[in-house]
């Protein structure tokens, strides 16, 4: 017989019972008839045999005679378990970006503290991360950090798709944490995303129901409310800039979560992303590349539910299925690169560097078939790159436009600020935004030839200034 003593950190309400968290030194889950509250103090018998239902619960009345007695001794428990140090972290250490994981160590450590609390406690968790190699790199950076952390339920990983944490998207997240109800505040977590005007109105939305955490690295524009985050962690606060990425962040903070190194999978956003700091052998670049492939490409039969955080790490350890992916979509994507270079208009700009435009909905259906344009613009700017020295990247595909642009180039093009005054300018220009070095504009289709020249033209003005 095995016996535990704790207190009721969560509670699930379900058909023939409920799932409590029991908050001790290790937390436990146990689905049970008997009826608990949140800080009741329970004792807990497990014989190994008996159904769940049947579990022995004991409550210990004595305390709990009013409601404040109950949460004080509930978070004695929980600093208690606080003494466990947070773990100490190498990526700090890096000679590139140290400094700046430096100048956000506080604002880590608090975040991981939240986490930490909200995950031993039982609080239902959503996180997000976003649909590519460096999204997927910090998912998975957490979700290691959590396995060290003890098993539970009550956490949705959810991959996702562009660059705002939409009404719809705070819907869904609600219907899944109001589930629960929890001694701490369920928490939402966003991974490589998150700064954007579409997704200002959920911050308003119930602000002081969930705690939010958002590690980004995408650029902070002016009164952007991340104070409404419970932590919002991102470089360019930090004195740093987009190339420390959302992946190296996550990293650092699963790093402070657990104490162990995340440094392969820095490395792999890193070098997903087309960060200055992107090094590696061909190893890392093969799993970037595959973390890229199926995040991004719609080819490998996988729905988008499918690709959790479990099944990415268990394919970064599975070379002959990685080698599958690589082979497919790397052949896939050379013949549509080929095909884009053959069928490009380029010219060479005022300003020293030649300017590609190709449109993606006319080239080859079947080989086009599950990759978006998006991850071909990448692709397909890093071979003109390495053929023709600095370049600025147009794709076309109706009426979704992507830029890419080499570094070196990067603050004489600024397609950032050309995206800027085209949303001011045209009212065909429906929305837009990213970097300096990949961005993209969304304009009405009837607009999109009109919208390219409008680029090509406001390319050339930034010369003026
Ligand atoms: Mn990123």
């Amino acid at each position: 017989m095995n016996t535990i003593k704790g207190i009721v950190g969560s509670i699930k309400k379900d058909r023939g019972g409920s799932l409590y968290t029991i908050v001790a030194d290790t937390p436990t889950e146990i689905f049970t008839d008997a009826e608990l509250d949140i800080y009741d103090y329970v004792e807990v018998s497990f014989d190994g045999q008996s159904p769940a239902s049947a579990i022995p619960v004991v409550k210990d009345e004595s305390v709990k005679v009013l409601e404040k007695d109950g949460r004080q001794r509930y978070l004695e428990m929980v600093s208690s378990i606080h003494k466990k140090r947070l773990g100490v972290s190498s990526l700090f250490k890096d000679g590139r970006f140290g400094g700046v994981l430096n100048a956000m160590a506080d604002r880590l450590d608090g975040a991981a503290k939240l986490f930490r609390t909200a995950y031993l406690t039982g609080a239902p968790m959503i996180i997000r991360f976003h649909s590519d190699g460096d999204g997927a790199s910090g998912a998975i950076a957490l979700y290691r950090a959590i396995g060290s952390m003890g098993a539970r339920g009550g956490i949705s990983w959810r991959i996702h798709k562009g660059v705002a944490h939409r009404p719809e998207a705070l819907h869904d997240d609600s219907a899944f944490l109001d589930r629960w109800t929890s001694a701490e505040k369920p928490l939402i977590l966003l991974i490589d995303f998150g700064t954007s005007k579409e997704g200002e109105s959920t911050l308003e939305i119930k602000k002081e129901k969930y705690s939010r955490i958002c590690i980004d690295h995408h650029i902070v524009y002016e009164g952007f409310p991340y104070e409404k985050f419970s932590f919002y962690i991102n470089p360019w606060l930090a004195g740093g800039t987009s190339d420390l990425t959302a992946g190296t962040v996550a990293a650092a903070f699963a790093e402070r979560l657990c104490g162990k190194g995340m440094r392969e999978l820095a490395e792999i956003s890193m070098i997903s992303d087309h960060s200055v700091y992107a090094a590696g052998t061909d190893e890392l670049r093969k799993k970037a590349f595959v973390l890229d492939a199926v995040t991004g490409f719609n080819i490998f039969g996988k729905t988008l539910s499918q690709l959790t955080p479990k099944y990415l790490d268990g394919l970064l350890a599975d070379n002959e299925r990685m080698d599958e992916i690589f082979r497919t979509s790397s052949a896939k994507m050379e013949r549509l690169i080929d095909e884009g270079i053959g069928r490009a208009s380029g010219y060479r700009s005022s300003l020293g560097f030649k300017v590609f435009v190709v449109d993606f909905s006319r080239l080859d259906k079947e080989t086009a078939e599950g990759i978006p344009s998006g991850k071909y613009s990448s692709s397909l700017q890093d071979k003109i790159e390495s053929e023709n020295g600095p370049a600025v990247t147009i794709v076309q595909n109706r009426g979704s436009i992507s830029l890419r642009c080499s570094k070196d180039i990067a603050g004489k093009a600024k397609i950032l600020n050309m995206i800027k005054q085209m949303e001011l300018s045209y009212d065909f220009v429906l929305g837009g935004g990213g970097h300096n070095e990949a961005a993209s504009i969304r304009v009405a289709t009837a607009n999109s030839a009109e919208a390219i020249e409008a680029l090509l033209e406001h390319l050339e003005a930034n010369k003026r200034d």
